[in-house]
């Protein structure tokens, strides 16, 4: 009999841009860890609408993304791809979860500190919950590992430390999930082109920080030419270089060459032929992602079909744990 693979649960909202961030910190991995895990790879709306969307811009980008994520080399056929907004037990979940999640411990999240800074005056619910949504996305599938890149670590901790609550009430219910994050040098978190301190986002405002996965080539350059470097014109890594040190980790994921090699190559260069090379690196690098891309778009039905059956296969396996999480805390079967 063929052995049971671990579970692996990652998801991306379907929000802005999707970056060369992204791609470093989770895609990548999902890519190598998808022949060993049973993966369970998530287009994850719910979370999308704590920032306000334009509702045919959110239905576009869901298929964007979808086929970004088979371009860039997830195998529909044996991963389940799904929206989390077609699987209802992921609200049902979080809604118990939230019973098990202290005020005290959401509000220390960092995430939440920042996009509610962002958020003016009027901050909703949504925002301040958004990581007992994630913890019930994890939690639902008996997900043993989560690759994500560095900023959503503590988020993962938060649904360890309910999950290890929960089960110390009821037994064993949940699978105790560990984060999958890349090292620090091999881009768990991929800074802005323009603001090395800031982390690249999907929905940034300001279009020259981000290496988007669909930009075209010439305007692709540009940005790499432009991007910040620092004082002193020498090629390494270093904590006082963040902006040679961000372009470094890039041309170093996007080529499978070592940093190390990287910096014997360039070290005197100078940054202008360093940036051209980087440059042309990353156009190489996004092109056939580009093409796979365009060939997938175009065919809607087939990505319904793709979600429809995704969709399927999640609900089945959520309903097993929402019947066994009613169960323990009490509530009558229907
Ligand atoms: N800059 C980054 N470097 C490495 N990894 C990154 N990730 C995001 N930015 C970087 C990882 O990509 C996945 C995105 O998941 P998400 O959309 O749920 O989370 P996010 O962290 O809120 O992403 P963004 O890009 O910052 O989106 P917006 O701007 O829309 O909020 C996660 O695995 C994340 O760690």
């Amino acid at each position: 009999m063929q052995e049971k693979r671990p579970v692996l649960f990652s998801g991306i909202q379907p929000s802005g841009n999707l970056n060369i961030g992204n791609y470093i910190g989770a895609i990548r991995n999902w890519n190598k860890l998808q022949f060993d895990y049973d993966c369970l790879f998530s287009l994850v709306d719910l979370h999308t609408i704590t920032v306000r969307q334009d509702p045919e811009e959110l239905r576009k980008r869901c298929y964007d993304f979808l086929s970004l994520y088979i371009a860039c080399g997830i195998d529909p056929k044996n991963n389940i791809l799904f929206v989390q907004s077609h699987v209802p037990q992921h609200a049902e979940l979080a809604w118990i979860l939230n019973c098990y999640t202290y005020m005290g411990e959401l509000s220390r999240m960092t995430q939440f500190k920042d996009k509610s800074q962002k958020a003016g005056k009027n901050i909703n619910v949504g925002l301040f919950d958004y990581p007992v949504l994630m913890a019930a996305d994890i939690l639902l599938y008996d997900t043993k590992v989560v690759p994500v890149g560095a900023d959503q670590k503590q988020h993962i901790e938060l649904a360890r430390d309910v999950a290890l609550r929960f089960n110390k009430n009821y037994g064993d219910v949940f699978t105790i999930p560990e984060p999958f994050i890349p090292k620090a040098k091999e881009g768990a978190r991929i800074m802005g082109l323009q603001e090395p301190e800031q982390k690249m986002s999907k929905s940034d405002p300001n279009a020259s920080n981000v290496i988007a996965l669909l930009d075209d080539p010439k305007v692709l350059t540009k940005k790499i030419k432009r991007a910040v470097t620092d004082s002193g014109g020498e090629v390494c890594l270093a904590d006082d270089k963040p902006g040679i040190s961000n372009l470094l980790t890039i041309f170093s994921a996007v080529t499978d060459t070592s940093i190390e090699q990287l910096e014997a190559d360039y070290r005197d260069v100078g940054y202008g032929k360093f940036k051209g090379d980087l440059a042309e690196a990353v156009v190489a690098f996004l092109e056939p992602i580009q093409q796979k891309f365009h060939a997938f778009r175009d065919d809607t039905t087939e990505l319904d079909k793709i979600l429809r059956h995704g969709a399927e296969r999640a609900r089945e396996r959520a309903d097993k744990m929402l019947r066994k999480v009613r169960d323990v805390v009490g509530f009558i079967k229907g």
